[in-house]
């Protein structure tokens, strides 16, 4: 298992280079070029000066995430070539830098979804909450004004204003397109896509839909066991594969998780680890990484890994946000819990390899 951390780029993130390097056991940074819209080409030159800035600090550029996927691709619009065209120079030139790995979704307008950005919890500290009555009463359009608003001047992937400005057209191009059809479009993706990046030797790596369940009446597709099967044989091909995050397969209590390890582990390029408290209503909070602090056996996940001979990419998911780091830090992507995640995720992974050596 290797360890990374995602990171927003120079001068877009108050956790530096530095800090990250100093985290024990780190070897990469999970990056992007963050202000780039869905279907934007991605230039070299911007590429490079990433990989350069990363290897000046010794970290890995191994891991993109994300690349994020046009919506016209998603509904299968005749427009989707030009977009799928773009994709693929961008798959060429990471390569060039040494990216093995690339993240993306392929969730319709919505990318995460939660109803509070900072919902204070017993010790004082905060968290990103899901109200479930709230989602399932309110209109898509409140939600995203709920978000905006909590997340002020900070930018957050997944909920850029400027695409959400359009919500109503969004809604309504996505309107009648079901579950299976959202299938079809991401065969049509991967069918041109994985090709290149066997050529490439990149492997894609989709992230499950967080929330693992529709939201609005929109279809979600990477929520179980199940439609991960159903997904790896869209393309069978060791390229086509997954962004297996706990927190976001984690609300849905009949997900399995470690299950889902040992049985699609060689499919499985990139791990998101974290936990969340699901309450019986079905609403959820984000917790520390502890297993006895939230509802998904973080211990058992890490125990899944070691026992399958992980040797992807890894990164603390989302943390709490600690001793007021709320203020500068972007939800869930503080400094302090995610690198106490790492230490525990290590901590876990350090005495397992210990008790396979005796
Ligand atoms: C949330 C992230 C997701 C993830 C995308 C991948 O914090 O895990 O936004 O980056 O779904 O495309």
């Amino acid at each position: 298992m290797k360890m990374t951390w995602r990171w927003y780029g120079e001068g877009n993130d108050d956790i530096t280079l530095d800090h990250i390097r100093q985290i024990p056991g780190v070897m990469g940074a999970v990056w992007s070029l963050h202000d780039k819209v869905a279907g934007e080409v991605w230039e070299m030159e911007r590429i490079q000066e990433v990989a350069d800035q990363l290897a000046a600090k010794g970290l890995s550029p191994a891991v993109v995430e994300s690349v994020n996927v046009h919506d016209d691709i998603k509904m299968g619009l005749p427009s989707r070539d030009k977009y799928i065209d773009i994709y693929i120079d961008t798959i060429r030139k990471l390569s060039k830098v040494g990216v093995e790995v690339i993240c993306y979704n392929f969730m319709p307008v919505f990318d995460w979804t939660r109803t509070d950005l900072y919902k204070e919890t017993k010790d004082g500290s905060n968290a990103l909450f899901y109200e479930k009555k709230l989602v399932e009463g309110a209109s898509p359009q409140s939600i995203v004004d709920r978000i905006l608003e909590g997340a002020g001047e900070k930018t957050m992937p997944g909920w850029e204003p400027e695409r959400l400005a359009h919500l109503e057209k969004l809604f309504d191009d996505y309107s009648g397109i079901s579950e299976d059809m959202l299938f079809d479009n991401l065969k049509y993706f991967l069918e041109r896509i994985i090709p290149v990046c066997q050529e490439e030797d990149i492997k894609m790596a989709i992230h499950p839909d967080d929330p693992p369940w529709p939201i609005f009446g929109l279809p979600r597709i990477i929520r179980s066991r199940d439609h991960i099967e159903k997904f790896l044989k869209l393309v069978d091909s060791p390229y086509n594969g997954l962004t297996l995050c706990t927190g976001s397969l984690g609300p849905n209590l009949s997900n399995n998780i470690p299950a889902i390890i040992r049985e699609f582990g060689d499919r499985i390029h990139f791990a998101h680890i974290r936990n969340v408290k699901v309450f019986e209503n079905g609403d959820f909070i984000e917790t520390s990484h502890r297993a006895c602090d939230g509802s998904v056996d973080i211990v058992e996940v890490v125990k899944a890994y070691h026992e399958i001979g992980f040797e992807g990419y890894a990164r603390p998911d989302h943390g709490r946000h600690l001793w007021g780091e709320e203020k500068n830090c972007r939800p869930g992507y503080g400094l302090y819990d995610r690198a106490l995640g790492v230490m525990y995720l290590l901590g876990i992974w350090d005495t397992l390899e210990k008790e396979k050596n005796k």
